[in-house]
């Protein structure tokens, strides 16, 4: 039936559909919306290399399911210590079949390393022989993103620090001021403001919330950021008596609206399931979708970008997007980001969403994991927009190339442009 159509319509055969969608997701550049990355001249805090690669908190996790180390063992090693231990358990003894060690091969595949060896001796020999900046710029290129959104925390010394000697930071680095200590632990980052000299106080008084307020503008002007961001735990409810409400009413909600800036809120995450695996330790919970309902009921002018841990909360997301217009689900967040999670999380917003989504995000945290979370994410989206395609031939409609095309953008970076109201201008 479908080939009959396509041959009568003059569209494409099943099979020149999925080549054309498959060649337009893979050319397509990406806005890679969530990163932890940073550039060279942010010295310390960009990580890259091997020995990064290999004890990033995922595959942390994993080695003490493959291995007997004890975790306190583990932290008292050496970062280097930490990658061959991992190399050996994951790797040598066990098969990467994992999406975190998956990750890994592909990206010494792609840069031309054997990831069969035995030991990390060429790949440390590869990665010691680079310069950094161009070996940025490559990986960039590699994972085909145009631009992508570091994560930038004023409560951490060494950033702030960076940020106000007015470190270089490439244009196509983009700024986010991510908020999580305000909202999550207000007593610390009311300590943090008061020691930069703002005039605030636990008590969240009027005079408190006008400080925060100047606290969020000084840092707006200085990073120039595309969105405000927090992750909320699990159990976060809206509204309620605790001093969150209250920050997001009166100081982050207003400032979103003067500046005209979306907030990005990723909503699940229970901190310190497992307190010994540090970083790796993290676990999830099942949010409350009514709350992000009420915020984005009580706020029709500020638009919000969201992200939800659970796989059980993807689906209510996705009818309270197609509810409130100024609601924007992004990604595959975390322990979402799993092939057979983001096939059916992708093809279930297409179905309620159409191409009004935002996909996916790397999450990287370290320089090369672009490489294969952009390959497996494109391997994915690509599957997912070929089933919805298919479909709709098969319903009778002659689809063109120039829609796929167009689709793939949209999806890949116009929903995510139109949304912050990026141009091309620098920062
Ligand atoms: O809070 C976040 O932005 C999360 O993405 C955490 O950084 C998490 O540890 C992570 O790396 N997820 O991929
Ligand atoms: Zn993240």
């Amino acid at each position: 039936m479908l080939t009959q159509i396509a041959a009568k319509g003059g569209s494409m055969t099943p099979s020149e559909l999925k080549r054309h969608v498959e060649e337009a997701v893979q050319r397509t550049p990406v806005i890679d919306i969530h990163t932890h990355l940073y550039p060279a001249s942010f010295e310390e805090l960009c990580l890259w290399g091997i020995d990064e690669l290999l004890t990033y908190h995922y595959l942390v996790a994993e080695l003490f399911r493959s291995s007997d180390v004890k975790p306190s063992d583990f932290r008292a090693l050496s970062k280097s210590q930490q990658a061959d231990l991992i190399w050996d358990a994951l790797f040598v003894k066990n098969t990467p079949l994992s999406e975190a060690t998956a990750g890994v091969v592909a990206v010494m595949t792609r840069l031309g390393l054997d990831p069969a060896r035995p030991d990390l001796r060429e790949a440390r020999d590869y990665f010691a022989s680079l310069d950094l900046e161009r070996h940025v710029a490559r990986v960039i290129e590699l994972a085909q993103v145009s631009e992508l959104v570091m994560t930038n925390d004023p409560f951490h010394a060494r950033e702030r620090k960076l940020w106000e000697q007015n470190a270089l930071c490439p244009p196509r680095f983009r700024a986010a001021l991510r908020l999580d200590p305000l909202l999550n632990d207000w007593d610390a980052a009311e300590a943090a403001m008061a020691a930069q000299g703002y005039n605030v106080y636990e008590q969240l008084s009027p005079v408190t919330l006008r400080e925060t307020r100047r606290f969020l503008d000084n840092w707006i002007r200085l990073l120039r950021p595309v969105y405000l961001a927090a992750s909320l735990p699990f159990d976060f409810t809206y509204p309620n008596d605790s001093p969150r409400t209250l920050l997001l009413r009166e100081a982050v909600f207003p400032t979103c609206r003067e500046h005209r800036l979306p907030f990005a809120t990723m909503i699940g995450v229970a901190r310190g399931a497992n307190p010994e695996l540090g970083d790796a330790g993290d676990s999830l919970g099942q949010a409350d979708t009514k709350a992000v309902e009420r915020i984005a009921l009580e706020n029709p002018e500020v638009r919000f970008l969201v992200t939800l841990l659970a796989r059980e909360n993807q689906h209510a997301l996705c009818v309270a997007a197609r509810k409130f217009r100024n609601l924007m689900p992004f990604g595959c967040w975390w322990f979402l980001n799993n092939p057979s999670i983001v096939k059916e999380i992708t093809r279930e917003r297409l179905e309620m969403l159409g191409a009004s989504f935002i996909p996916q995000h790397s999450d990287a945290r370290i320089l090369e994991q672009l490489i294969y979370k952009w390959v497996h994410a494109r391997r994915t989206v690509s599957q997912a927009l070929c089933d919805s395609y298919e479909r709709l031939v098969s319903d009778g409609y002659r689809l063109t190339r120039q829609q796929i095309d167009g689709d793939v953008q949209r999806l890949f970076s116009g929903n995510f442009q139109n949304w912050v109201g990026l141009t091309n201008q620098g920062r």
